[in-house]
C-alpha cells in the first residue's frame, strides 16, 4: 500500500459533536443516517456516547444499493443492541413513509406519559444526523415534498430553530447535523471512498480500487468474472486491472494499459449497480 496519510481535522469532529449535543435537546428523536452499504464506516464512533438515552432511529441510507439480506443483517444486529433501525431509499422512497410510525412506536412510552399528565398530543421533534453524503439533504427533501410548511410558529417551540413540518405528525429541524467519519482505520477509509462517501483524491485510487477488486474477488467473483467477460480472475491486482483495461480499451499510445482509465470503470461501475447491488461489510466484521 502507499502512503495513507490523511487530512484529518479531529477540530472538526468535536466541534460537529457538540453541535449535535447542543440541538438534541430540543428533539425527542435523533434519526441517524447510515449507508446500508457500510452501516458501521460510515458512522461516527462518538456518536453513542453524544446521544446517551435520547431516543434513536437508524436509517439505513441508500438501500436499493445494498444487498438486501445483508441489510437485514444488520437490521437484527441493531435490535439485538436494543437499537431500531429501518432501511430506506429516499430516491424511490422505498419505506419512506414508515420513518414516522416508527419513530411513534419508539415514542410510545414518553407520549402516553404526556397524555396522562394531560398535555395535548403534539407532533414528534426529530433531528436528522449523518456524514456528508449519506443522504441527509436527499431524505429532507422526500420527505419536504410529502408534506409542505416550512416553519413551525408553534407554542412550545423554541423560535430561534428553523422547523420543518413533515404532515401534522412530525417536525424536522432545517439543518442537519453533520457527523465526521472516523477514518483513522484503513479499512474504514478505503470503505467511505469505495462508496464514494469521501472524495476521490482523499486517498489514493490505486489503493481504493485494489481493495474494491479484493473484495469482489473474495465476496463477489462471479459478478467480477461477468461484468468483465473473464475467464479468470488472476491473483496478481495488476494483472487483473490489465486485463479489465484491454477488454474496455483503456489503452494508452503503444497499447499501453491507461491504469487512471481503468480505475474510473471500476468505480463508477460499482457504485453504479453495474456489479449488482453491493455491501462491503456484514455484523461480523466489527
Ligand atoms: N441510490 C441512492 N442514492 C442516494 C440516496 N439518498 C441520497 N443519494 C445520493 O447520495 C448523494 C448524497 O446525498 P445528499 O442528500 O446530498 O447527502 P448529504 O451530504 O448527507 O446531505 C447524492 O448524489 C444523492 O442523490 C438513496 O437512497 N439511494
Ligand atoms: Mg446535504
Amino acid at each position: 500500500m502507499s502512503n495513507m496519510t490523511i487530512q484529518w481535522f479531529p477540530g472538526h469532529m468535536s466541534k460537529a459533536l457538540r453541535q449535535v449535543e447542543e440541538k438534541l435537546k430540543y428533539v425527542d428523536i435523533v434519526l441517524e443516517l447510515r449507508d446500508a452499504r457500510i452501516p458501521y464506516s460510515s458512522s461516527n464512533p462518538k456518536i453513542s456516547k453524544i446521544i446517551k438515552k435520547k431516543p434513536r432511529l437508524i436509517l439505513l441510507t441508500k438501500a436499493d444499493l445494498a444487498e438486501s439480506n445483508f441489510t437485514k443483517e444488520w437490521i437484527s444486529y441493531y435490535k439485538e443492541n436494543g437499537i431500531t433501525a429501518l432501511s430506506i431509499d429516499a430516491i424511490s422512497n422505498y419505506q419512506i413513509n414508515k420513518i414516522v410510525p416508527t419513530a411513534k412506536l419508539i415514542l410510545k412510552d414518553l407520549f402516553e406519559k404526556e397524555k396522562a399528565k394531560g398535555l395535548k398530543a403534539r407532533p414528534i421533534k426529530a433531528m436528522i444526523i449523518g456524514i456528508p453524503n449519506v443522504g441527509k439533504s436527499t431524505l429532507i427533501n422526500t420527505l419536504v415534498k410529502k408534506k409542505v410548511a416550512q416553519t413551525g410558529d408553534r407554542p412550545g417551540v423554541t423560535k430561534s430553530l428553523q422547523w420543518i413540518n413533515i404532515k401534522d405528525e412530525m417536525m424536522l429541524l432545517d439543518t442537519p447535523g453533520v457527523l465526521w467519519p472516523k477514518f483513522e482505520d484503513q479499512k474504514v477509509g478505503l470503505k467511505l471512498a469505495v462508496t464514494g462517501a469521501i472524495k476521490d483524491n482523499i486517498l489514493p485510487l490505486d489503493d481504493v480500487v485494489i481493495f474494491a477488486l479484493e473484495y469482489l474477488r473474495k465476496h463477489y467473483p462471479y459478478r467480477l468474472r461477468d461484468r468483465y467477460q473473464l475467464e479468470e480472475i488472476s491473483d496478481n491486482n495488476i494483472e487483473l486491472m490489465e486485463t479489465i483495461g484491454r477488454k474496455r480499451g483503456a489503452l494508452l499510445p503503444g497499447n499501453k494499459v491507461n491504469f487512471d482509465k481503468v480505475f474510473d470503470i471500476i468505480l463508477y461501475e460499482i457504485r453504479n449497480l453495474l456489479l449488482g447491488r453491493l455491501t462491503f461489510e456484514v455484523p461480523n466484521d466489527i
